[in-house]
C-alpha cells in the first residue's frame, strides 16, 4: 500500500489529528509542510479550494475535510479500529466531531489560540483581548459540555479510541497552552483524559512546533 502523504500547516490541530490517525495505525506516511500563508498558494487551492489544512494524497486519490481523512484511514487500515460499532457510541463520536468543528475550533480555538499564540508568535500580532473576553463564554460551554459528555468513560465516545478522541486533543492541548484554557481546565475530567491523550506515542510523535508550544 503506498504511503499516506499530509499536506498542511505545522502546528494545525487539524494536521495534528489527521497525523495522529496514521501514527495510530502505524501506516507509512510523510508530511509535506505547507509554509504559514502559502496555503492560499495556486498550488495549494489546486489541492484544497477553500486553503485549509490539511488534505491527504494516498495513491492518486486525494481528499480533504479531517473527519472524512479519519475515516478514509480507518477503512483502509482496518487495526485498530477509530470507530466504534455500537449505534450509541457511534452517534456520540459523531456529536463530539461535530461539537469540534462547529463550536472548539470555529468559536474558541481559532479565537483564543489565534490571539494567545499563532498570531503573536507567527505574524506579529497583539491579542485582541475583546476578541477573547467574547470567546471565553463559549469555550466554558464547550469544555462543560465535552467533560459531561466524557462522563467517566476513558474516551470521549466511550472504552476505546475513536476519531473524536483524535479531532479533540490536538484542540484541546493547543487550548490548554494558553491562560484561558489552562485555567478552564484545570482539575476537570477533561483535563484527566488530556493528560492520558497526551502520554499516546500518537500525540508525542506529533508536538507542535517550539514556538507553537506555550503562549
Ligand atoms: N473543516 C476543516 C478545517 C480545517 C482548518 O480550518 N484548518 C486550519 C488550520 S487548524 C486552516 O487551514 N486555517 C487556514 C485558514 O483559515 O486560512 C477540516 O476538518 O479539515
Amino acid at each position: 500500500m503506498s504511503e499516506v502523504v499530509i499536506y498542511g500547516i505545522l502546528g494545525s490541530p487539524f494536521l495534528r489529528a489527521a497525523q495522529m490517525g496514521v501514527e495510530e495505525k502505524q501506516a507509512p506516511y510523510r508530511i509535506e509542510p505547507i509554509p504559514p500563508g502559502a496555503h492560499k498558494s495556486p498550488d495549494h487551492l489546486a489541492r484544497h479550494p477553500f486553503g485549509r489544512s490539511p488534505v491527504i494524497e494516498h495513491g492518486d486519490f486525494r481528499l480533504y475535510e479531517t473527519q472524512a481523512i479519519l475515516r478514509y484511514l480507518d477503512a483502509i487500515f482496518p487495526d485498530p479500529p477509530l470507530q466504534p460499532a455500537e449505534p450509541q457510541a457511534i452517534g456520540r463520536m459523531n456529536q463530539i466531531i461535530g461539537i469540534n468543528d462547529w463550536y472548539l475550533f470555529q468559536k474558541v480555538g481559532a479565537v483564543i489560540v489565534f490571539n494567545r499564540i499563532v498570531g503573536p508568535r507567527l505574524m506579529g500580532l497583539k491579542p485582541d483581548e475583546a476578541a477573547i473576553e467574547a470567546a471565553m463564554p463559549m469555550a466554558r460551554t464547550c469544555i462543560d459540555e465535552l467533560g459531561r459528555l466524557l462522563a467517566d468513560n476513558a474516551f470521549l465516545a466511550g472504552d476505546r479510541l475513536s476519531i473524536a478522541d483524535l479531532m479533540v486533543a490536538p484542540q484541546l492541548d493547543f487550548l490548554q497552552a494558553t491562560p484561558e484554557g489552562r485555567d478552564l481546565l484545570v482539575g476537570t475530567a477533561l483535563a484527566t483524559w488530556l493528560a492520558r491523550m497526551n502520554e499516546r506515542p500518537s500525540m508525542q510523535r506529533t508536538q507542535r512546533p517550539g514556538p507553537l508550544r506555550t503562549a
